[in-house]
């Protein structure tokens, strides 16, 4: 159990805890009404990415139910399901327990949908449901997925092949939902069985081990390195797996007709769709078939960096102001196995991507819905059911200010994430540059951005790493107050895990770099000062694009 400071960032912890534990669930226990509308953004985000988080609300008693008396924490109506209804929207169940209608079916049902249809769930419990006896739980019994017509799946490869025969130039596709729909395994042995140039969507980072040979990089529509739309657009056949095509995944650029492998069918270019069929079943047979692979050695096939690939090549020196380049390096070379890295909305998302994963880091964003602030609590959870690595966390100023006081417990559970907040003093994501150029003295290029620019794109400047600090001071009587600490808590509430530092300089960043790998036990929040036109050229592309008509 984890208390955290309110029911958004709950929520947030929920969702990042459902990503990255090995049982892919979390459950959330919130106050009815006035928690459980903090918590409903947070959830509409966990439906976005198919997460499975279990939200359990308090309700009024059932017998106040039909009358006219006030209840606390209603707006003064009768009306007690305004919350179950609100959530409907957000869940693939929204259900309270009534004593007189088999509640203990209800709840299994609530939590088979869950577990089944990977979507969060609402249950909401009366006051007075726990004075009463029910049946003893038995195990819950999970149907096997919906799996494939077999007639199907050989369908499914026959026109998979035809297509594939034909093709000159292939490229595959990964997308988010091939994250959860294929064990990594399959999704290799796919990926080699056919031997061509490889691309993952940006919420798909990680899924391919980015040393792979066929591993290309990124392809994020009209923002991706120029290099890498070269090779995608001219290909000849685009194989898709788990592809979702949103507005920001693709970014004005149309998606070419593709053979696509989607959780549950395989859709041809020419619009012929074949359902239910699977795309692990299809992988599995494809890999199995005598289909010939696509041998990269007989074409020309330039390796293609990440999205975009001038990110950290140029170099600061020590005594040089400090630049997103270098804090890019910085990340890169703390970097282990078994960590997990999390981009939040903003010009984090673009940095993020131009990292370069070791084997085994996981990548985690939130693209479709994007709601800045999830990350921070998302980190904390993701740690928590991650804990062999650490979570690096990049976050901009603006997004931090949204749920930071959650860190005060990361700090109390003594996680040892690292969080890098990019202070470029405001929402830069949205910001107009005037005057695109390239500053010699601070090295960083100047891009042209802008989704839309005003002054509601500045926030307040805080001191970040000392606002770290204060979350841990104890005031006085230290322990008292609080029986449940144990010993080593009640004496480790002194002398708190977590260093935060200010960083303006490259030579801070040394500093901070070393810190965080000697003091490896330690929560670290690092605070990175850059200069507020230091944007990526990727966002530039962003920018532009979107902010065109
Ligand atoms: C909850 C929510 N409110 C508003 C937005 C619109 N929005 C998208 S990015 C962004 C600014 C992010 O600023 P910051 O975190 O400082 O990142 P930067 O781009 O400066 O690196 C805003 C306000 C959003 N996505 N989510
Ligand atoms: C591949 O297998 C199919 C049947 O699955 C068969 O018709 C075809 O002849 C085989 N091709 C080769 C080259 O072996
Ligand atoms: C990126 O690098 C390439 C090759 O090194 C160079 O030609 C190009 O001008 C660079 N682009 C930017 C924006 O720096
Ligand atoms: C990564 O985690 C696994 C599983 O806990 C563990 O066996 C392995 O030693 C870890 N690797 C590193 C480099 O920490
Ligand atoms: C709390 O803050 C005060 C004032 O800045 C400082 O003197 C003290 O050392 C801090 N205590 C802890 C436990 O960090
Ligand atoms: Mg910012």
């Amino acid at each position: 159990m984890v208390g955290c400071c309110n029911e958004l960032n709950a929520g947030y912890a929920a969702d990042g805890y459902s990503r990255s534990s090995p049982a892919r669930a979390a459950v959330v226990f919130v106050t009815f009404m006035v928690g459980g509308l903090s918590l409903l953004n947070a959830i509409a985000g966990a439906y976005s990415e198919r997460l499975r988080v279990i939200v359990v609300s308090g309700a009024p008693p059932t017998d106040t139910f039909g009358q006219d008396c006030l209840i606390h924490h209603t707006t003064g109506l009768k009306e007690r399901d305004q919350a179950i209804r609100m959530f409907e929207h957000v869940t693939t169940a929204s259900v309270r327990l009534d004593l007189k209608a088999n509640p203990a079916s209800v709840l299994d049902q609530a939590l088979l949908r869950c577990l089944e249809n990977s979507l969060p769930v609402y249950i909401e419990l009366p006051a007075n449901l726990a004075e009463y006896s029910c049946d003893v739980p038995r195990p819950l019994i999970l149907s096997r997925p919906r799996g494939s017509l077999p007639s199907l799946v050989q369908d499914a490869l026959d026109l998979f092949t035809r297509y594939w025969r034909e093709a000159q130039s292939p490229v595959i596709l990964v997308g988010p939902l091939a994250r959860h729909g294929l064990t990594r395994d399959t999704l290799l042995s796919f990926i080699e069985k056919l031997g061509c140039p490889v691309f993952c969507q940006p919420d798909a980072k990680s899924l391919v081990p980015e040393e792979h040979p066929q591993f290309q990089g990124t392809f994020w529509g009209s923002i991706s390195d120029p290099a890498c739309i070269d090779v995608v657009m001219n290909s000849d056949l685009w194989v898709g797996i788990g592809t979702r095509s949103s507005d920001y995944n693709l970014v004005k650029r149309p998606t070419p007709p593709m053979l696509d492998l989607s959780p549950d069918h395989l859709r041809a270019p020419k619009g012929n769709l074949i359902s239910p069929a699977t795309m692990a079943d299809l992988s599995e047979r494809i890999v199995l078939s005598n289909l010939t692979g696509y041998c990269m050695e007989s074409h020309n096939s330039a390796s293609h960096e990440v999205t975009p690939s001038n990110g950290t090549s140029m170099e600061s020196s020590i005594s040089q102001p400090l630049t997103r380049a270098g804090i890019l390096k910085a990340i890169q070379s703390l970097l282990q196995p078994n960590d997990t890295l999390i981009a939040e909305t903003g010009d984090s998302w673009f940095n993020a991507q131009m990292i370069k994963l070791p084997p085994r880091v996981d990548y985690q964003m939130q693209l479709l819905y994007g709601s800045i602030g999830w990350s921070l609590p998302a980190a904390m959870g993701s740690q928590l059911a991650r804990p062999e690595g650490r979570s690096v966390l990049m976050i901009g100023d603006g997004s931090f200010q949204m749920t930071a006081q959650e860190l005060s417990t990361m700090i109390r559970l003594k996680m040892n994430s690292v969080i890098f907040i990019f202070n470029n003093m405001g929402y830069r994501i949205e910001v107009r540059v005037s005057r695109p150029a390239l500053d010699q003295q601070l090295i960083i290029r100047i891009y042209q951005s802008a989704i839309h620019d005003g002054p509601y794109n500045y926030v307040s400047n805080w001191n970040y790493a000392l606002f770290a600090e204060t979350l841990c001071n104890i005031s006085h009587s230290p322990g008292n107050g609080n029986n449940y600490l144990t010993d080593v808590e009640r004496r480790d509430q002194n002398n708190p895990a977590l260093f935060a530092m200010r960083i303006r300089t490259h030579d801070d960043l040394l500093l901070a770099v070393d810190r965080v790998l000697s003091e490896s036990n330690k929560l670290a929040v690092l605070e990175c000062c850059i200069h507020p036109w230091d944007i990526s050229e990727a966002l530039a592309r962003f920018g532009q694009a979107l902010g065109q008509k």
